[in-house]
């Protein structure tokens, strides 16, 4: 199983502790593909030298070569919401999210009837949340193959 975690890099980094959690949840799963995006010294300015087009291609490749993909969308990132748009409806997507005073998830993902989004409060439930996610998508396997 290749899993394509994808979580705020410019958009902010104020949650790349909890990214780093879910990675962490994620690799009881499956391989995780994009562990950098849960980097403590990655800042929002990025501190590696890649260009531009390097990154781009190495992220769309790899979401590509994913099985699936499971996104932290409660900080909004462009570059999430971009690798969310162009594999919908080609994989099976999670969005996981928080809800904070004052703001709410882009109607962009809740209406969006290829994803999963799901509401969050603690670790614990986004470990649930991730194990019924990964029971589904082998059941749903089954039922391809058969
Ligand atoms: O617009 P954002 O930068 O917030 O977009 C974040 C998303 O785009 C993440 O899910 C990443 O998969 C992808 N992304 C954006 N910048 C990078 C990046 N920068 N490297 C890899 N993926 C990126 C270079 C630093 C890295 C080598 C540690």
């Amino acid at each position: 199983m290749k899993i394509y975690f994808a979580g705020s890099i410019t958009g902010g980094r104020g949650d790349k502790e909890l990214y780093l959690e879910i990675i962490n949840l994620l690799k009881k799963h499956g391989t995780v593909l994009t562990e950098h995006v849960g980097a403590q010294t990655l800042s929002a300015m990025g501190n590696v030298d890649l260009t531009d087009e390097f990154t781009y291609e190495r992220c769309m490749n790899w979401t590509k070569e994913a099985d699936v993909i499971v996104a932290e969308v409660t900080t909004p990132s462009l570059g999430v919401g971009y690798e969310i748009g162009e594999m919908s409806g080609i994989k099976p997507i999670l969005c996981l999210y928080r809800l904070q005073d004052g703001k709410r998830v882009s109607r962009m993902l809740t209406g969006n009837k290829n994803l999963q989004t799901e509401k969050y409060e603690t670790i614990k439930d986004i470990e649930t949340i991730l194990e019924n996610f990964f029971k589904n998508f082998y059941a749903n396997d089954k039922t391809n193959l058969s």
